[in-house]
């Protein structure tokens, strides 16, 4: 599925805006029909957002179960016999849709785009009623996984494992898109060197191409070809070739024309950076050097938005990224909005992409939020269904990121259970169905200290250790000596026994703005500072660590619990994005020139 396109060839319109929004607590909707007419006692909800912290009178910031979004749209005049396509970036956590009283598709995952041909529907210069049911609901059989429990006062109430608010809704942009009957449907394009040749290698899938034949055209950023093909796979070869390297991105462009003689039938762009991505025992090796990861583990995550996509906040995020001298980002804890890949592609930003595959361990269940521990993979718990749904959200992934060169890395999921034999049967197959989706990137899932590197069973069938790690706060709390031996301690056990790359994908404090103290004391802005200077003492002393991913790079909203202080604290940027102490102190480090 490729994403919508304004070309030669195609045309998209955005349905971004206010729509009408009902929310439906009591589930009637469905049964109701909602779709049919006008939604009952609808007001404006802008999209994209995440609903919850829009409202005030309305009780939608803990509603769990289903919200109404419709509105209408006109199809342009000149899409006359025109393949019209809806498609929604994100709705979360899944949707049904309607096209007037025609239900045109459904969708579980809720960051991970989907689409529907409504050519059938879309009568040039006539108007459409789009109606939208969108669920937050998580249970035993969504990733995330969560559980629903309804209390002696009626209402229902929503616990999850992950730490951050289930914020759900249309949360991306919607498109409406006309391409020709004939188009290009996917394509995939990988890139190798051979000596100071680039290759570019592509496969395009065409549709109802009528014997139409496929031309490629492979330019440079001055718009210079640099390579031409025909057909729907091939390589090219781009003599001296300039790379796409972090930090010194170069994107070519590779265009996929469907033609039928002289006349152009469809046409697709894809940005290209020619780059390799090898693991050289405990090195990662992007075009053959090794490259150390400075950055951090993110959210989307926003005040008012919520989860809802932002151009403004994203660019200014990107922004601060750079000022502080970081490299990289993990797109924790689900598939961001694919703008932000558009952006690493061009800023030279490495991603490690992750899934939404978080919370499946009910050991930090019960030993972080004082749940009782249960078993995490069982068929009462994450069962067959989740792990079905699990390989849909990693191949989901792939198709959508697979062409992003700033994608170096797959992160199947963040913190599972993986210490005991059922974890290993759950994740053997989701690790190949990612290298079969991708046999191009290495993968990797997110190690928690619950199982270290002895009682670990997963991390063998990974690429690289990825480890979150957080002595000095939940384990040693308040003492950066003892938490400077176990961190030393751990690390040289993975690097012992593994023979991989390093990432420590998570390692922080949290610190509330403006609390300061002499002595090391847990909250304050110079704790924070002082225990990520105390972990990059101990990177700095271990070969095999390539990579450091701050947790967080800004304050975020999560459920309430007492260990929280209006959210997540680990930011060195508070939720508006101002710095706090650590800011400063990884600059020094990340960019000692510009410090
Ligand atoms: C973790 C999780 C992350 C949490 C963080 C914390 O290990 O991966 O989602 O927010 O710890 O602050 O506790």
């Amino acid at each position: 599925m490729l994403r919508p396109q304004d070309n030669e060839a195609r045309e998209t319109k955005r349905l971004d805006g206010m729509w009408s929004f009902t929310p439906d607590p009591d589930g009637v909707g469905r049964g109701e029909q909602w779709w049919n007419a006008a939604l009952p006692g609808a007001r404006p909800m802008p999209v994209p957002a995440a609903y919850n912290d829009v409202l005030v009178k309305e009780p939608v910031h803990d509603l769990v179960g289903d919200v109404w979004y419709q509105r209408e749209v006109v199809v342009p005049r000149g899409w006359d016999g025109r393949r019209v396509v809806l498609r929604f970036d994100a709705a979360t956590h899944r949707a049904t849709v309607w096209v007037g009283d025609e239900e045109v598709a459904e969708h579980e995952g809720g960051y991970t785009p989907f689409e529907a041909d409504i050519s059938h529907l879309a009568e040039p210069g006539t108007t459409l009623r789009v109606t939208v049911v969108v669920s937050n609901e998580l249970t035993w059989e969504s990733i995330p996984p969560g559980v629903i429990n309804e209390g002696p006062d009626g209402i229902r109430r929503q616990s999850y494992f992950q730490d951050f608010f289930n914020y759900a809704g249309l949360i991306r942009s919607v498109w409406l898109s006309s391409t020709s009957a004939a188009h290009v449907e996917d394509i995939t394009v990988t890139t190798d060197l051979d000596g100071t040749t680039g290759l570019v290698r592509w496969s395009a899938v065409i549709a109802a191409s009528g014997g139409a034949d496929v031309r490629i055209t492979l330019r440079d950023e001055a718009g210079a070809v640099a390579a031409e093909g025909a057909g729907t796979e091939g390589e090219l070869r781009v003599v001296d070739a300039t790379l796409w390297r972090p930090g010194a991105a170069y994107l070519y462009e590779l265009t996929v024309d469907l033609v039928d003689g002289d006349r152009l039938v469809d046409r697709y762009r894809v940005p290209v950076g020619i780059r390799t991505v090898h693991i050289d025992r405990a090195r990662f090796l992007i075009n053959g050097e090794p490259f150390y990861f400075r950055g951090f583990g993110k959210h989307e995550d926003l005040a008012i938005r919520g989860r809802g996509h932002d151009d403004v906040a994203m660019v200014h995020d990107y922004e601060l990224m750079t000022w502080l001298g970081a490299n990289s980002f993990r797109t924790s804890h689900y598939p961001y909005a694919e703008e932000w890949l558009d952006l690493a592609d061009r800023l030279g930003f490495v991603v490690i992409d992750e899934t939404a595959a978080v919370g499946l361990n009910l050991g930090v269940a019960g030993g972080l939020f004082g749940d009782r521990p249960r078993v995490t993979f069982s068929d009462e718990t994450v069962g067959p269904a989740a792990q079905a749904l699990h390989q849909q959200a990693i191949e989901e992934l792939i198709a959508r990121d697979k062409n992003h060169p700033s994608v170096v890395l797959w992160s199947i999921a963040n913190e599972p259970e993986s210490h005991t034999a059922e974890s290993r049967a759950y994740f053997e197959p989701l690790f190949e169905a990612a290298r079969k989706a991708d046999p191009s990137r290495p993968v990797g899932f997110v190690n928690m200290m619950l199982a270290p590197p002895d009682a670990c069973l997963i991390t063998e069938l990974a690429d690289v250790v990825m480890i979150n790690r957080y002595y000095g706060w939940y384990v040693a709390g308040g003492d950066l000596v003892l938490a400077e031996q176990m961190l030393q301690a751990e690390l040289e056990r993975w690097a012992e026994k593994h023979d991989k790359p390093i990432l420590v994908t998570e390692y922080g404090a949290d610190a509330m703005p403006g609390l300061h103290a002499l002595r090391p004391v847990i909250w304050t802005e110079d704790y924070q500072a002082e225990l990520l200077d105390t972990y990059h003492r101990v990177f700095d002393r271990i070969d095999a660590v390539v990579g450091e991913h701050v947790w967080n790079f800004a304050d975020f909203a999560t459920g309430q619990s007492f260990a929280r202080v209006d959210g997540n604290k680990k930011g060195v940027f508070t939720r508006d994005r101002r710095p706090k102490a650590a800011a400063h102190h990884l600059r020094r480090r990340w960019r000692p020139e510009g410090a």
